[in-house]
């Protein structure tokens, strides 16, 4: 009751402070933004699996809206998030590909992203799991002082993340701009050019528990190794087998803590990305090997948020959505079993590629939106929306209006979020090896030479050296290129995806100092090779 107090005595001093002209308590939900990592559309029971149980999520989807046609914005973690958060198309900017993990913030902080606007509209905001958005400014993170600038300088009020990957050092939380349990006399220094001493993975294979299937053989932390070098911070070294365990309860302590006034949760964990190493709790929970367990632990953290929200009586003022990064990958480096335990599951259900792909299931990925009382229960959409949408949607649920310039390509689609419309995007560049443009039931893949296929993880990349076009309401599949067909739709689609990329704002926010963040990330990845 007093909560309820509290949070009603701060609408109405927002109100009278004239910040939010319309908004009410009710139009002002809390948010938690559940982000998975490489979960693929066909790896819930509720888009499909039937090799494994996601109970908690499958709630969501039966008290919420499932969305068919929801997409990430790109195919891997760094752009997709980059879009999630600025509300433009990674491929805009130049340096915001696959970053490792000791490279510099690639959002300017001077710019509008989700976390900013919500704090503006008054929000706590809270980031917890995973980042790989880059920390520090030029030269990237100060590991051993503060780690800035990056998530509390872009919006977030609270930050509890892992900087980049679980595959990728340093394997470290950092809080606040600072590494969790970080002894001074023990530095940490990280290296993604030259080896800094100690176990790794190529000169010391007896020490893994968890063998690399390709690359990851660099610094060992855990029984694990890693790509990139790192030594010191050994009070700091997370343990892998915990990660899904720490998340949740700082997530749930976030959302404990600012109870009594509107919160933004962004939760990004690490499942079911690899390394996956499920808690003993979770380890042979499915016939899949460890993918499958860490999906089923993902379930779990999820639950966990439900139960917390339930408990403080907050679930009919929360719009909750529950996404993926990017689809799905198989091997993704390690010796984890996921290959051969596969069987008939089918992680990107009836979609062709995965992660890395141009193919649907690079950025087509489970899309639910929970909200008591304003989205129908058990409903579903086929509209086609984006995570790139969430800046302008949230800006139009909180009553901001998103100074001009600011994230360009993101759309009002609040009302096609909530289920009482379906006129979603009328067209969409789906970010995969190179760029592809959906418009209604086509799809159009941009010629390219890269390779087809990307040997490593086994995925059909999507490439091809002629133009794809694909009819997806009777080729979801895409495996009849339908372009010599209709040539006139083929011409329309890339004269469109021309012009979309026309369309960038050269200068806004090419400052000096974002410009050279990201020279120097492109400088990094260069010399990385990833
Ligand atoms: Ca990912």
């Amino acid at each position: 009751m007093a909560g309820a107090v509290n949070r009603l005595m701060a609408v109405v001093a927002l109100l009278i402070a004239g910040a939010l002209p319309r908004a009410s308590a009710q139009q002002r939900p809390n948010i938690v933004l559940i982000y998975t990592d490489d979960l693929g559309y066909g790896d819930l029971s509720s888009y499909g699996a039937t090799a494994l149980n996601t109970p908690n999520i499958d709630r969501l989807a039966k008290e919420g809206l499932r969305f068919t046609d929801g997409h990430a914005a790109a195919a891997t973690c760094t752009p997709s998030r980059y879009a999630l958060m600025t509300g433009e198309y990674a491929w805009r900017r130049p340096g915001t590909g696959v970053l490792p993990g000791d490279a510099a913030l690639i959002i300017d902080p001077d710019r509008t992203t989700l976390a900013s606007l919500l704090r503006n509209a008054g929000y706590a905001t809270g980031i917890v799991g995973k980042w790989h958005l880059g920390l520090g400014s030029k030269g990237g993170p100060d590991w051993n002082h503060d780690v800035a600038p990056g998530p509390n300088e872009i919006g977030f009020d609270y930050s509890f993340i892992m900087p980049a990957t679980g595959d990728r050092v340093p394997t470290v939380y950092v809080e606040n701009r600072r590494v969790v349990g970080l002894d001074p006399a023990d530095p940490i220094r990280v290296s993604y050019d030259e080896p800094l001493g100690g176990p790794t993975g190529s000169a010391n294979p007896d020490l893994l528990k968890l063998r690399p299937s390709h690359g990851h053989d660099q610094t060992i932390v855990n029984g694990i190794s890693r790509i990139g070098y790192m030594t010191g911070g050994r009070a700091a070294l997370w343990k892998d087998e915990d990660m899904a365990l720490v998340f949740t309860g700082k997530a749930t302590a976030f959302i404990e803590q600012h109870r009594d006034q509107p919160f933004f949760l962004y939760f990004a964990p690490h499942d079911p990305h690899v390394p996956r190493v499920p808690n003993p709790r979770f380890a042979g929970r499915t016939t899949l090997g460890p993918r499958g367990d860490v999906i089923v632990q993902a379930d779990w953290s999820v639950g966990e948020l439900l139960t917390t929200l339930d408990r403080l009586k907050l679930t009919n003022n929360t719009l909750l959505i529950f996404t993926s990064d990017n689809g799905p990958v198989i091997d993704d480096g390690y010796r984890d079993e996921a290959v051969e335990k596969l069987g008939a599951h089918r992680p990107a259900g009836p979609f062709r590629g995965g992660k890395y792909s141009n193919f649907e299931a690079g950025t087509r990925v489970p899309l639910i939106v929970r909200w008591p009382g304003h989205v129908k229960p058990g409903s579903s959409s086929d509209a086609l929306v984006a995570h790139i949408d969430f800046v302008a949607s949230f800006a139009q649920l909180t009553g901001r209006r998103l100074p001009g310039g600011e994230a360009p390509d993101s759309e009002k689609l609040l009302s096609v979020l909530l289920g009482r419309s379906k006129q979603g995007r009328d067209s969409f560049v789906e970010q995969g090896s190179g760029l592809s443009l959906r418009q209604g039931r086509w799809k159009y893949i941009e010629p390219s030479a890269r390779p087809r296929l990307n040997a490593q993880t086994n995925t059909e990349l999507g490439n091809d050296t002629a133009a794809q076009l694909y009819d997806l309401a009777a080729d979801p599949g895409e495996h009849a290129n339908v372009a010599a067909k209709y040539p006139d739709r083929v011409k329309a689609m890339e004269t469109l995806l021309r012009r979309v990329k026309e369309r960038s704002r050269p200068g806004r926010y090419a400052s000096p100092r974002l410009a050279a963040i990201h020279s120097l990330s492109s400088f990094r990845k260069l010399r990385s090779g990833v």
